[in-house]
């Protein structure tokens, strides 16, 4: 067998995409509810556009999700009839501390994610739970100005001890923040930042990435003193940039444009800035904001493992012109390859570039490595006998896990688990979309917001499920 006995297949999900519900059990309102889908998302996830209250011009498709705050166990029940192993979830911040820097916790956001954690439980199913996934208190943003503000650390300090003390023998696996370095490319989402005119944005970002960095140390740090067996990893939205030529000057541009995602993982796996990091900060003028202590707490609590997301590969490619083709990705564009196929959505396929990926990542790290995201956004089409013949999403998945076992088989990786994005079908991240489907199991709803929310087993589900009884043997 190739994988693991212990291998955690399973689906990943975010709360901001799925749950819905989002003035209930006093939740508070956070910054993922009030992204619109439309033209205007795009400046509002970037932080160029300023947008924190509702109105009557935008559809704000996070308010329902696919409505996961009411049909959770329905749900789980499905994913347990495919046999996951493991179930990926984010927490809802808002519902833990609805305005985000209170000092008690609100018990209904508790007892909630406690009925879901137990009844994995039940089904032998391990949890794995994104702390945070996009998701800041709408409050925490006009008060002080999101993650830019390093009191951020202490409000996150407090949900982490409230969340690791409450869930202690329900949850293992934990992921302190979401693609961290997405901050880079959507700083609205990953740190609630809304850019002020004439503001070194580069200068914000890293500020807000440093707070984000010692605050997943300190997380670590609190989780090993509340049970030294919890697991914590560190995630990156992954993808490795190729050069678009044999050019010395490409290959040198790859490998910057690595880095630029790599900057997050090396301080949460080795426990350091990286030279390239510090030196590229004192050519730009990057003043990042130290404090006593903070070398220390980032170099003694470094991460168990490294979780990413993989979509697609990049290409770099030192010297664009008019001529230069792109394509989209996931939150930012790339240079085209000429090599690989796209999706639906202009995202280029490329299974081997996840053998590449997971290589680059063990060579550099030699952690345990899980893959906590991966699938295929595209339009299905259910059938009047209520299933779905999504062939293309089989065949995407299956290359994929093949591009696994040869990187487990051939090269030596250490791959603890898959959970593919979207499990069920949920709100698109990018674009607000309903018709970006990744899920294994439809959600009869549309773009509009109109359908039943009704659940529907598609192709894939019983694919999925032979997979997961096969350990990967048949794919
Ligand atoms: C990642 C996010 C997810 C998810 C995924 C797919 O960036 O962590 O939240 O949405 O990408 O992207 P999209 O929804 O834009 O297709």
């Amino acid at each position: 067998m190739t994988f693991k006995k212990d291998f955690l297949w399973g689906g990943a999900t975010a709360a901001n995409q799925c749950e819905g519900g989002f003035s209930e059990g006093s939740r508070g309102l956070a910054n993922v509810d009030l992204v619109p889908s439309g033209e205007d998302r795009s400046a509002i996830i970037k932080g160029e556009l300023k947008h924190l209250a509702f109105d009557d011009a935008h559809r704000y498709p996070a308010k329902v999700g696919v409505d996961f705050y009411h049909h959770w166990e329905a749900d789980l029940a499905l994913f347990a009839e495919m046999g996951f192993k493991t179930f990926r979830l984010s927490i809802a911040w808002t519902r833990i501390f609805p305005k985000g820097d209170e000092l008690t916790p609100n018990e209904a956001g508790l007892a909630y994610y406690e009925a879901i954690f137990k009844q994995c439980k039940a089904y032998g199913i391990e949890p794995l739970v994104t702390i945070t996934h996009f998701d800041c208190p709408v409050h925490l943003i006009e008060t002080y100005g999101g993650w830019r503000n390093r009191k951020m650390i202490t409000f996150y300090e407090r949900l982490v001890r409230v969340l690791f003390t409450r869930y202690n023998g329900l949850v293992r696996y934990w992921l302190t923040f979401n693609e961290i370095n997405m901050i880079l490319h959507a700083p609205f989402l990953g740190a609630g930042i809304v850019f002020d005119t004439d503001e070194n944005k580069t200068q914000v970002k890293y500020t807000a990435a440093h707070h984000e960095l010692v605050a997943s140390a300190l997380a670590t740090k609190i989780a090993k003193e509340i049970n030294p067996d919890f697991q914590i990893g560190c995630m990156l939205a992954a993808g490795q940039y190729y050069p678009d030529s044999a050019n010395p000057l490409d290959v040198q541009e790859a490998a910057d444009k690595n880095r630029e995602s790599f900057f997050f993982s090396d301080v949460q796996v080795r426990g350091y800035y990286p030279s390239y990091a510090l030196k590229k900060q004192e050519r730009e003028g990057i003043v990042v904001p130290f404090e006593p202590g903070d070398t220390a707490l980032l170099r003694d609590n470094t991460v168990d493992f490294v979780s990413i997301s993989y979509y697609q590969s990049r290409v770099a490619k030192a010297e664009q012109s008019s001529d230069t083709a792109y394509v989209a990705g996931n939150l930012f564009a790339s240079v085209k390859n000429p090599y690989l196929p796209t999706s639906q959505w202009g995202w280029q396929i490329d299974p081997q570039g996840l053998r590449i990926t997971l290589n680059s990542l063990w060579d550099r790290y030699q952690k345990p490595l899980f893959i906590v995201e991966n699938g295929l956004g595209a339009k299905d089409k259910l059938l009047a006998d209520g299933t779905v013949e999504d062939n293309y999403r089989i065949d995407y998945l299956s290359a994929h896990i093949k591009a696994m076992k040869e990187a487990v088989e051939l090269d030596g990786v250490n791959l603890i688990g898959y959970t593919t994005w979207g499990c069920i079908d949920l709100v698109s991240a990018s674009s607000g979309q309903m018709s970006k489907r990744y899920g294994f199991v439809y959600v009869d709803l549309d773009d509009a917001g109109k359908g039943t929310l009704d659940r529907y087993r598609k192709k894939s589900f019983y694919w999925y499920k032979a997979v997961i009884a096969s350990n990967g043997e048949i794919v």
